[in-house]
C-alpha cells in the first residue's frame, strides 16, 4: 500500500494487462499465466525490458476482472489478486487462502543516532550503514503471517532461512570473511520466496538499482522491499510449496542449460601457478595419485602483465602447447578473464575498445579509468549489443588455443581506487544511463557475451563460470561463491548457500573446496570434499600465499580420503547429469535443501547441516572440528545407508558414527540410481556400460544418455531409458527415445538386500 495513491478510481483492460487508476496515479497488473501476476509502477522508464528474461514470457491465461465497492479483483484458475485504495493489495490462492497482504500500518523506522555518534563509531572501525537513513524511490511492505519463512534470494551469506535477517542488492566483493550478518555478496538474485504453513509464493523484484530488503529483521510483523531509483516491477508467483515457486521463477527468467559432462568432474585451481612446471607438477601428481581431474584452472597468473585475452610466453611456453599436453592428459583448461582491459597505447583491446567507443566514461564523456589487476584499466561497457559481440569475438583467441572454459571474476565490477562513481556513463542498448543501473548487470551480461562467443566458436555447450551476476544469468554461465576462507563456519555456509542458489535458478554452482583465503587444514579439507563431493560445480581452489591445498599437501590419509570421495562424485556422475537434463525442464536444481521435498516436516524448514542430491540422496556430512559422529534427520519414508545398507525408518534423528573418512549419506527406498565405473577423467573410456543402484521398493527412473558435449541432443542424438523396478525386484527396461549408441551393459546392484 502506498497512500500517495489515494482513491481507486477505476480500471482498464487491455488483452492480459490491467491498468488501475487511482486519484494520484496509475499501476498494471499484468497476468503473465495462471499463477504469475506482475505489478508495475513505470516511474523510471515506461518501456523498460527486463534484462532477467530473454522474451516476453505472458501466456494466453483464462482470467477475469471484477470491481466491487472500490475494489478491483483479479481471478486465474490458480490466484486471486484483490486491489483497493492506496495501492493496497491482497493475494489469495485458488481457494481463498490468503498468501500475503501489503502491511496497512506505518513502518517503526527506529531511532538513528546523531551524525556526532555515527562519526565515532565510523572512526572505531564500526560498520554504520544500518544507521544511515535509506535512500528510498519506493518501498512494498508487506504482512509475514504465523508460520511464514524465506528462501532464495541467490547467494545471500547465513541461513538456509531468511526470516528476520536484511539483505542488499549491490554486487560486492568484500575481502573480510563473509558472515551471516553480510547484507549484501557478489550476486543480486531477487527472488524471494515464501514457504507458508500449508502453501507458498514468490516475489521477484525485478529491479537493478540498489535495493534492499528486510524480512523481519525491522518489526517481525511485516517484510519490505526498497529500491533507490528504477520501476517499481514485481512479478508474484503462487504455489503449493517451493517447487511451485521455482518452476514460475525459472519460467520467467529461464533455467539452467544442460552442461558438458567433464564440466561435473573434478577442478582443481589456484591463484599462483606461475609457470607450466606448475600446472604440470599438479596434473602429473593427480594420475600418479590416482585421483580422477578434468580439469585445471588457470588463474590471472597466465597473461602478460594481467592483459586480457594475452599470453605469458615466457613463464608458460607457446601458445597451445601446454594445451595440448594437458588435453592429451585428458585434462581441460579454463582460464580466467576479467572485464578491466589495460590502459597502454598498443595493447589491442585498449586501442580498439577506444577506437570504437566501447569503454564506460565518466559523466563528461572521457574514458573512465580505475585500476585492478593490470593497473590503470578501462571498462568494456556490456550494456551494449555491440560491445558483448566484440567481446564474444575476443574469445576465438582463447578457443584457438585450446581453452575449453572461461572463469569470468572481478565483474561486480570491483576496482581498487573505490567503487565506480554512481554516475559512470553505461548504456542499457541504446539508452544512456548509469553505474547505478547497470552495476548489478554487469557480470551477467559479460557472462551473456562469454556464453554467445564461446557457443559460436566451438559449437558446444559453452563452460562459464562467473563471480557476480543478476537474475536470469543461469542461462549464460555457472557461479561459485566468491572468495570464502578456509574456516569451518564457511564449511557450514555451503550448504545454505548452495541450496539457496539452487532455489533461485542456478542449479550449478559451487564453491571454493577447501576455502580460498586463509589457510586449510588436513581435517578440513577432508571434510569439505566429503561435504562437497555432490555440489554441482566441484572444485578445490585457494588464495596465493595461503597453504597450498591441493590434496597430497597434507600427507597420505587426506590423500585417499580426498580419492575416496573424488571416486565417488564420478560414480555418480550420470545421476547428476540426469538431475541437470530433467532440471533444464523443471528449473528444479541439483543440490536441494530438505524443505523442497518435504514442505509439511516442520524440522526440514531450519535445516543447514544436510541437503538432497534430487530426491533419492541425502546428505549430512560432518561440519565442524574434531567431530566423529553426528546426529542426522532423515525425513518420512524409509532409507538405506549409502556405507553398510542398513535400513532405517524416516522421521527421527539418528546418530551415526563418522570418523574422519566418512561422510554420512542416505538412499530413499524405492530408488535407482545410475552410476558409471570410475575413470580418471570424463573421456578416458567410453561410458559404455551402467550399473542401477537399486534399494529396495518399487521404483521407475528416466535415465538420459548423450554425447555429452553439443546441442545434437536437441536433434534428437539421445537415448532415453525408463527403467521399472516391479514387487517381484525385476527390472524392466524401455528405450522411450533413441538416438544414441545405447549401453552394452545394464546390471543392477542392491543396496540393503
Ligand atoms: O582480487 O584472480 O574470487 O577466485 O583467485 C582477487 C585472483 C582476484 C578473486 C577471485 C579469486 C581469484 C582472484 N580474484
Amino acid at each position: 500500500m502506498d497512500n500517495r495513491f489515494g482513491k481507486l478510481i477505476s480500471y482498464e483492460q487491455n488483452k492480459n494487462q490491467i491498468k488501475v487508476t487511482y486519484a494520484n496515479g496509475e499501476v498494471f497488473f499484468t497476468v503473465v499465466k495462471d499463477d504469475i501476476i506482475r505489478v508495475t509502477v513505470p516511474y523510471f522508464c515506461k518501456d523498460y525490458i527486463s534484462k532477467a528474461m530473454e522474451q516476453d514470457k505472458s501466456q494466453d491465461a483464462e482470467f477475469s476482472v471484477q470491481k466491487s465497492a472500490e475494489k478491483v479483483a483479479i481471478v486465474t484458475s490458480k490466484l486471486q489478486l484483490v486491489i483497493a485504495d492506496n495501492f493496497t493489495t491482497e493475494f489469495y490462492s485458488a481457494d481463498g487462502q490468503l498468501l500475503v497482504r501489503d502491511y496497512c500500518g506505518d513502518r517503526t523506522v527506529e531511532k538513528r543516532v546523531s551524525w556526532e555518534t555515527m562519526e565515532m563509531l565510523e572512526a572505531e572501525g564500526h560498520d554504520t550503514s544500518n544507521l544511515q537513513e535509506d535512500q528510498i524511490r519506493f518501498q512494498i511492505v508487506k504482512t509475514i503471517e504465523d508460520g511464514d519463512d524465506f528462501y532464495g534470494l541467490g547467494d545471500k551469506s547465513g541461513f538456509m532461512n531468511k526470516k528476520h535477517y536484511e539483505y542488499e542488492n549491490w554486487n560486492s566483493d568484500l575481502p573480510q570473511a563473509h558472515n551471516e550478518d553480510f547484507k549484501a555478496l557478489y550476486k543480486s538474485v531477487p527472488i524471494l520466496m515464501c514457504l507458508k504453513k500449508s502453501a507458498a509464493y514468490g516475489i521477484f523484484f525485478d529491479n537493478t538499482f540498489r535495493s534492499k530488503i528486510n524480512l523481519g529483521k525491522e518489526n517481525p510483523e511485516y517484510y519490505f522491499y526498497t529500491a533507490e531509483e528504477g520501476n517499481l516491477d514485481y512479478y508474484f508467483i503462487a504455489g503449493t510449496d517451493l517447487r511451485d515457486i521455482v518452476s514460475g521463477y525459472t519460467y520467467l527468467t529461464g533455467t539452467t542449460p544442460l552442461p558438458q559432462m567433464w564440466t561435473l568432474g573434478y577442478q582443481q585451481s589456484r591463484w599462483g601457478y606461475e609457470c607450466a612446471d606448475d600446472i604440470n607438477y599438479v596434473v602429473d601428481n593427480y594420475r600418479k595419485e590416482q585421483i580422477p581431474l578434468d580439469v585445471i584452472h588457470f588463474d590471472i597468473d597466465y597473461m602478460e602483465h594481467y592483459k586480457v585475452f594475452t599470453w605469458d610466453e615466457k613463464n608458460y611456453g607457446p601458445k597451445g602447447e601446454l594445451f595440448d599436453s594437458l588435453r592429451a592428459r585428458g585434462v581441460k583448461p579454463v582460464t580466467i578473464i576479467d572485464p578491466g582491459t589495460k590502459l597502454e597505447k598498443g595493447y589491442f583491446m585498449c586501442d580498439e575498445g577506444t577506437e570504437k567507443g566501447y569503454f564506460a566514461t565518466d559523466k563528461d564523456g572521457d574514458i573512465y579509468v580505475n585500476a585492478v589487476w593490470p593497473g590503470d584499466s578501462n571498462f568494456p561497457d556490456f550494456g551494449r549489443e555491440e560491445v558483448r559481440n566484440w567481446w564474444a569475438d575476443k574469445h576465438q583467441i582463447l578457443v584457438d588455443m585450446g581453452v575449453a572454459g572461461v572463469w569470468n571474476d572481478m565483474n561486480e565490477p570491483a576496482s581498487f581506487h573505490g567503487e565506480l562513481p554512481q554516475d559512470v556513463v553505461f548504456y542499457d542498448e541504446d539508452r544512456k544511463t548509469t553505474h547505478a543501473e547497470m552495476h548489478n548487470l554487469y557480470g551477467h551480461l559479460m557472462s551473456k557475451s562469454t556464453f554467445e562467443g564461446l557457443k559460436a566458436q566451438t559449437g558446444k555447450r559453452p563452460f562459464v563460470i562467473t563471480r557476480a551476476c543478476y537474475a536470469g544469468t543461469q542461462k549464460y554461465s555457472t557461479v561459485w561463491t566468491g572468495d570464502n576462507q578456509s574456516l569451518w563456519h564457511h564449511l557450514q555456509m555451503m550448504i545454505p548457500q548452495l541450496c539457496n542458489l539452487g532455489l533461485s535458478g542456478f542449479a550449478f554452482c559451487g564453491t571454493d573446496v577447501g576455502g580460498f583465503g586463509a589457510d586449510c587444514t588436513p581435517e578440513l579439507l577432508c571434510r569439505w570434499i566429503e561435504a562437497g563431493c555432490f555440489s554441482p560445480l566441484f572444485r578445490n581452489h585457494s588464495a596465493k600465499g595461503t597453504k597450498k591445498q591441493e590434496p597430497w599437501r597434507f600427507g597420505q590419509e587426506v590423500v585417499d580420503i580426498n580419492r575416496k570421495y573424488i571416486e565417488l562424485r564420478y560414480k555418480f556422475l550420470p545421476y547428476i547429469y540426469d538431475l541437470f537434463y530433467q532440471g533444464e525442464t523443471t528449473g528444479l536444481p541439483v543440490m536441494r535443501p530438505l524443505v523442497l521435498h518435504y514442505p509439511n516436516d516442520p524440522e526440514v524448514r531450519d535445516l543447514n547441516s544436510e541437503y538432497l542430491v534430487g530426491e533419492a540422496i541425502l546428505v549430512a556430512p560432518v561440519l565442524e572440528q574434531g567431530v566423529t559422529r553426528r546426529m542426522v534427520y532423515l525425513p518420512e519414508g524409509v532409507w538405506y545407508d549409502y556405507w553398510t545398507g542398513e535400513r532405517v525408518e524416516g522421521k527421527q534423528y539418528i546418530l551415526r558414527e563418522a570418523p574422519i573418512d566418512v561422510c554420512p549419506i542416505y538412499i530413499k527406498a524405492g530408488s535407482l540410481i545410475p552410476t558409471y565405473d570410475v575413470v580418471q577423467y570424463v573421456g578416458e573410456k567410453p561410458y559404455d556400460r551402467v550399473t542401477l543402484l537399486a534399494t529396495p521398493g518399487e521404483a521407475r527412473y528416466t535415465h538420459f544418455q548423450d554425447n555429452g558435449e553439443d546441442y545434437a541432443y536437441q536433434e534428437g542424438a539421445y537415448n532415453l531409458y525408463e527403467f521399472v523396478v516391479d514387487e517381484s525386484e525385476k527390472l524392466h527396461t524401455n528405450m522411450i527415445h533413441k538416438g544414441y549408441t545405447p549401453y552394452e551393459e545394464i546390471t543392477i546392484q542392491w543396496i540393503g538386500k
